[in-house]
């Protein structure tokens, strides 16, 4: 098979790519993401299974997905940073992470971090 029949196939599997995103409150997360996406709504926000859209604007939770009408191949989450040594917000990355690297469903993987500075 050809590297590029081996990606197609690959594709076929993923509907979604799930992305997190991690930085400081008011770093840009949402704006960043809108330009990525090319629009100017608003993020819907899904439920677990990703059906039903629920409306709880205020909640900030890293299992909380979203993603944009125009673009619903993409699902994203986002976490605060860890600049303030908040260790339970770490620890919620964690156990996201872990949970996440376990799926075998390609569609419950995450794919992608994106992170505004470097966590080693
Ligand atoms: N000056 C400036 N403001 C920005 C930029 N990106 C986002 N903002 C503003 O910063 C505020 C927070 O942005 P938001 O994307 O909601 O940050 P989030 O909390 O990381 O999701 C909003 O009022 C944005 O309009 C930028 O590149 N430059
Ligand atoms: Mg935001």
């Amino acid at each position: 098979m050809s590297d590029i029949e081996e990606a197609l196939k690959l594709r076929e599997k993923y509907t979604h790519f799930r992305i997190l995103v991690i930085g400081r409150a008011n770093a840009g997360k949402t704006t960043l993401l809108k330009r990525v996406c090319n629009t100017d709504e608003d993020p819907c926000i899904y439920d677990e299974n990703n059906d039903n859209q629920v409306h709880q604007r205020g909640i900030h939770d890293i299992e909380r997905q979203f993603a944009f009408r125009s673009n619903p191949q993409f699902i994203f989450h986002d976490s605060p940073g860890f600049e303030t040594g908040d260790e339970k917000q770490l620890q919620a990355v964690r156990s996201f992470m872990e949970k996440r690297s376990k799926a075998t469903n390609p569609n419950e993987q995450l794919h992608a971090i994106w992170s505004d500075f470097v966590y080693l």
